[in-house]
């Protein structure tokens, strides 16, 4: 089996692949400098830890750490590096095999953005599918998440449910924001079977818009950085007038 099939199988099995060492350490270390030249201050348009209100959130943007970012949006314009990375060969042809499509377009709507971690002032985000909110003819849409440092429990990376992205659930699993509840006992054995993420500076995870993941806060003393990319076949259209749609998406491969 070639390397690209058993990426595939791996995928299609449990909703999500790592390709390990996609990006080389002088290529992470030029984003993280050019991410950190946009954080401080914030280059617009950015998403505050204080905007989500997820648990351990700073309750207002004037409340201590509401300041904090959470997501410089609108990645792929911000620089041609970002753009190197959402159009990378090697992305793109593991893409069409996972899409199964030639023809892939980037999503300007979904993701599209360095997702940041700060220690101090995180919050956890609870489980979800993607696809809760995204509104396409059908639900295959593939992200990618490039890790640019260590991404672990303790920092807040990954969790994900292997295989959820193939599930069929009852509206009542989940609660009035679209997270799987926790407190139901139909849920348990989903939950139990969880694992982390677990990647280093260069990693790019692949993941389905059905996979239940979820994360926890950053626990450590280090901002925790990854580039975020959503894709989905040229012919899965975005539903007019729904959020979907606002931005139109870019044809990439
Ligand atoms: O890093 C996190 O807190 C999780 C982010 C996430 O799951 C998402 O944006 O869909």
């Amino acid at each position: 089996m070639s390397a690209i099939e058993s990426a595939v199988e791996s995928f299609n099995r449990d909703g999500y692949y790592v390709e390990k060492g996609l990006i080389s350490p002088e290529g992470v270390d030029s984003l993280v400098s050019l991410i950190n030249s946009s954080l401080s201050p914030a280059l617009a348009p950015v998403e505050f830890e204080a905007d989500v209100h997820y648990p351990g959130a700073p309750t207002s943007r004037t409340a201590p750490g509401g300041q904090t970012p959470r997501r410089l949006l609108h990645a792929y314009g911000r620089d041609s590096l970002f753009q190197q990375i959402g159009r990378h060969p090697k992305v793109m042809a593991l893409l069409k095999e996972l899409i199964g499509s030639d023809s892939i377009c980037l999503s300007q709507n979904h993701h599209n953005c360095v997702m940041t971690k700060h220690p101090g002032f995180s919050s956890v985000t609870s489980w979800h599918q993607d696809i809760r909110y995204w509104r396409f003819d059908r639900r295959e849409l593939v992200s990618t998440w490039l890790a640019l440092g260590p991404e672990n429990r303790q920092n807040g990376g990954l969790l994900v449910i292997p295989g959820s992205h193939t599930l069929d659930f009852e509206p009542g699993q989940f609660d009035a924001s679209l997270f799987l509840r926790t407190d139901l006992e139909i849920n348990e054995a989903l939950l139990a079977r969880a694992v982390p993420v677990e990647l280093a500076a260069g990693d790019m995870l692949f993941f389905h818009s059905r996979t239940l993941h979820a994360a926890g806060q950053n626990e450590s003393d280090i901002i925790k950085r990854s580039l975020v990319y959503t894709y989905r076949s040229e012919d899965n259209h975005p539903i007019p007038e729904t959020r979907s749609a606002v931005y139109e998406d870019i044809p990439v491969a």
